[in-house]
């Protein structure tokens, strides 16, 4: 049994939360601590490490006095629950300050203020993926009060930070993000993380509509999935974990993830740590961008807002994506050339890329059965075992639920999945990687067959359909492949 199994009870877990200050001592070094985000290829979370940091106190009600009066914009969304996902290109916004977010939040029979239109028991609100650096504008000296380089990132701080504070049922839709790895540090209130790995990029039905770059998202609302149009969403291995104050959750390279406030008032800063295997991803954000844009533009001039992401500025006009696709081609060659020319040699042979890479279409089309082609649940337990103990908790696999238990946001606390996952991680494994094998070609097939499935008379392909096909995160690994290796002969 891992170390981290022992100490992932939820009372330790929460104990741990609180911080125990007692010690004064870090459990991990920097060098440490880097050392295992560096490697590690499941979620875990990191305890006692952040005892110190002056952004502990970094609650909404201290937020608000700081930014005293500042408009911030809140993406408004409904608390019923839909088996269609709230994307942004659907919420609405308000554009408010922390002081009449909290007395909305507070006051919730609140008739006056920006929130007015927004009934408290029926909405949520979230000033989710904000930059501090837009929003401290000349008050720089905040940014020290987060701490990365205690992680190993030294100079790190709040300029490379985003800031999330929502009210209770906030949440992000499922996704998973195409640069670096995440370490999300909790502030104030408990958020809950359901996360899938990788490997089960099929059965999330992943979708470029809304686009924005760097996040592919689900189609599935994986609090409420409807399991008739997305049938191989059954499969998928969910990690469930609540996240507290005081801890730091690491989120590994492409784990798709959907988070949910379940306080009622959460605060969490998160940063993106770039990694080596980013400047392949640019590429493949590029050749993404320039076909979503073509088709989408293309099929309604004047609709942009239906596809585009709110957080985009503006579609990007054919010739700006074809300069920023060479652009991204360029600075990949670039940065191999100068620091691993062998690199390019195996991209040329492809044969070493095919095996590591855990999202390609080889794994799940073509060697099925071959376990071992990509990291696996069981690959990363063996890995991690070793590193696990009371300061360094895996988030685990979760039981498998029928939907009515799946927990809608509403319910309380899910400190009990943490304890069932962890009977469920020491359940053997290869039984379950051989199943997932074995129905993940037809999951790509079903993915295609899910699409509103109209009679055969009236089949039609919609330009959506027809995107979700060209840029399937399968699809463009392999064409960022090819067009590298055309460029590098
Ligand atoms: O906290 C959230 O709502 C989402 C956070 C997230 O998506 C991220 O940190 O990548």
């Amino acid at each position: 049994m891992a170390a981290g199994s022992e100490a992932s009870s939820p009372l330790s877990l929460e104990a741990r939360a609180a911080g125990d200050q007692g010690e004064h001592v870090k459990p991990f070094t920097p060098e440490k601590a880097k050392e295992i985000i560096m490697s590690l290829q499941q979620p875990a979370i990191f305890c006692n490490m952040v005892f110190d940091w002056p952004a502990r106190h970094w609650t909404a009600k201290y937020l608000s006095e700081v930014l005293h009066g500042k408009q911030i914009r809140f993406r408004m969304g409904m608390k019923s629950i839909d088996t269609v996902p709230q994307f942004e290109t659907v919420c609405s916004y308000v554009e408010a300050t922390l002081e009449e977010f909290l007395a909305w939040n507070c006051d919730q029979s609140c008739v006056l203020g920006p929130f007015k239109d927004y009934d408290h028991s029926k909405f949520w609100a979230y000033a989710d993926y904000k930059y501090l650096i837009s929003l401290f504008d000349d008050k720089t000296d905040v940014f020290q009060d987060v701490i990365w380089s205690d992680f190993g990132f030294p100079g790190r701080n709040g300029q490379e930070s985003t800031l999330w504070i929502g009210s209770l049922g906030a949440h992000t839709p499922c996704h998973l993000d195409s640069y670096g790895c995440n370490l999300v540090f909790q502030v104030q209130g408990r958020k809950r993380w359901h996360l899938f790995p990788p490997e089960d990029t099929p059965f999330l039905y992943p979708t470029r509509i809304p686009y924005e770059e760097s996040s592919v998202f689900s189609k599935i609302n994986v609090v409420n999935p409807d399991l008739k149009r997305f049938p191989q969403f059954q499969k998928a291995q969910r990690h469930m974990v609540t996240l507290s104050p005081g801890q730091v959750l690491f989120v590994p390279r492409h784990w798709w993830h959907y988070v949910e406030s379940i306080d009622p008032v959460t605060v969490s800063i998160n940063s993106w740590i770039e990694l080596e295997e980013d400047h392949l991803a640019r590429v493949e954000e590029a050749i993404t961008r320039t076909l979503v844009c073509a088709l989408k533009t293309l099929e309604d001039p004047h609709d942009i807002r239906a596809w585009l992401n709110p957080t985009e500025v503006e579609e990007t006009s054919h010739e700006v994506n074809c300069h920023y696709l060479n652009g991204a081609v360029a600075a990949y060659f670039d940065h191999y050339k100068t620091s691993k020319v062998e690199e390019i040699q195996e991209l040329r042979t492809n044969k070493e890329k095919m095996k590591k890479e855990d999202l390609n279409m080889c794994n799940h089309l073509e060697v099925e059965g071959a376990c071992g082609q990509s990291i696996t649940t069981a690959a990363r337990k063996q890995q991690a075992t070793s590193l696990f103990g009371p300061d360094l908790v895996p988030v685990t696999l979760s039981p498998r639920e029928t939907p009515s238990e799946g927990g809608g946001i509403f319910e309380s606390d899910s400190k009990d999945f943490v304890d069932k996952g962890r009977q469920h991680f020491a359940r053997p494994y290869c039984a379950d990687r051989q199943r997932m094998m074995s129905n993940s070609k037809s999951a790509a097939v079903e993915q295609i067959a899910s699409r509103s499935a109209p009679a055969p008379s009236q089949t039609c392909i919609s330009t959506d359909d027809l995107l979700d096909c060209l840029v399937n995160p399968q699809v463009t690994r392999m064409v960022a492949q090819l067009l590298l290796q055309g460029k590098s002969l």
